[in-house]
């Protein structure tokens, strides 16, 4: 079963003047991770604005980053939707991309069962070859996976992971020992030094996009045990987060990346762009912590 480890960034979706994908920015974005250390890339998640893209976006979107990557990093593909078929529908195009794994929120909106929810992983696992790793994302998708839970969806062998977007460290460091061989990423930045300290060795994340170059750091530092120089970093990337946090963090890492070069376009409507002042608060934050 492969094991992924590193930096994943959840990549933004950018998009030009007139709000369609913007494949230039896609590459531009793509080689600027890859210099910095990632080992691969998390498409089409909340940070992708994926809920806003039709099904074709959603694909295009897609086609766009296999190739920008073309081999250089691992690709995941959250294929999550509201029904079953569709979201198999989605897998197989993933898969027919070559991506080295899919993953999807659990059917949201609609207050399902936990029988329903193991189901679905169970029928996506089962409609392709790739592997799946779940997404545990309580604030986003409204449902709170127990242990017992993540434990039902495991027992299928071909469910090799688990997105951990959740505060929850002492569900995560039960699940790490219980299952060492499945791939369990940390899916909340604030929490990547946390994370690693109860054994997470691959994260997933949104400030990625423009900052992981400091995520990469912190995972060599822990492996050299120069904990004290890792939290410092963490804290760097604390301050940061906060900032995003007041504006909106999506909005915030597209503000971010336009005021590095990489102009992305703003996020879609109904999300509303930034403020003047929000802009520059923000960028003083990015300027004291080494991010420009
Ligand atoms: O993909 C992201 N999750 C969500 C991961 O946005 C829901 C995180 O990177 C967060 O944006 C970040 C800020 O809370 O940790």
């Amino acid at each position: 079963m492969k094991k992924f480890t590193g930096i994943y960034p959840a990549l933004i979706t950018p998009f030009d003047e007139k709000g369609r994908i913007n494949p230039e920015m896609v590459k531009a974005v793509v080689d600027s991770c890859l210099a910095k250390g990632v080992s691969g890339f998390y498409v089409g998640g909340s940070t992708g604005e994926s809920y806003l893209l039709s099904a074709d976006e959603r694909r295009f979107m897609l086609e766009q980053v296999v190739k920008a990557v073309d081999g250089r990093g691992a690709v995941i593909a959250n294929i999550g939707v509201f029904a079953t078929s569709q979201g198999i529908e989605l897998a197989k195009h993933a898969e027919s991309l070559g991506v080295s794994a899919v993953s999807s929120v659990p059917p949201f909106y609609f207050p399902f069962n936990m029988e329903e929810y193991v189901q679905y992983y169970n029928d996506l696992a089962g409609s392709v070859s790739v592997p799946v790793i779940i997404y545990n994302i309580p604030a986003m998708s409204g449902i709170t996976f127990k242990t017992s839970d993540i434990q039902r969806f495991f027992a299928n062998d071909k469910i090799i992971g688990m997105k951990h977007t959740s505060y929850d460290l002492f569900q995560l460091q039960r699940v790490l020992k219980e299952y060492p061989q499945k791939s369990i990423f940390c899916g909340h930045d604030e929490l990547f030094l946390s994370a690693a300290a109860v054994g997470v060795q691959a994260g997933i994340g949104s400030t990625f996009n423009f900052m992981a170059e400091k995520f990469v750091k912190i995972q060599k530092l822990v492996s050299e045990n120069k904990w004290t120089e890792a939290a410092d970093i963490q804290d760097e990337a604390n301050a940061v987060i906060e900032a995003l946090c007041k504006v909106g963090v999506f909005k915030g890492i597209k503000a971010a990346l336009k005021l590095q070069g990489f102009d992305c376009g703003e996020c879609r409507k109904p999300f509303q762009p930034l403020k003047k002042e929000q802009i520059s608060m923000l960028e003083k934050v990015l300027d004291e912590n080494c991010c420009l």
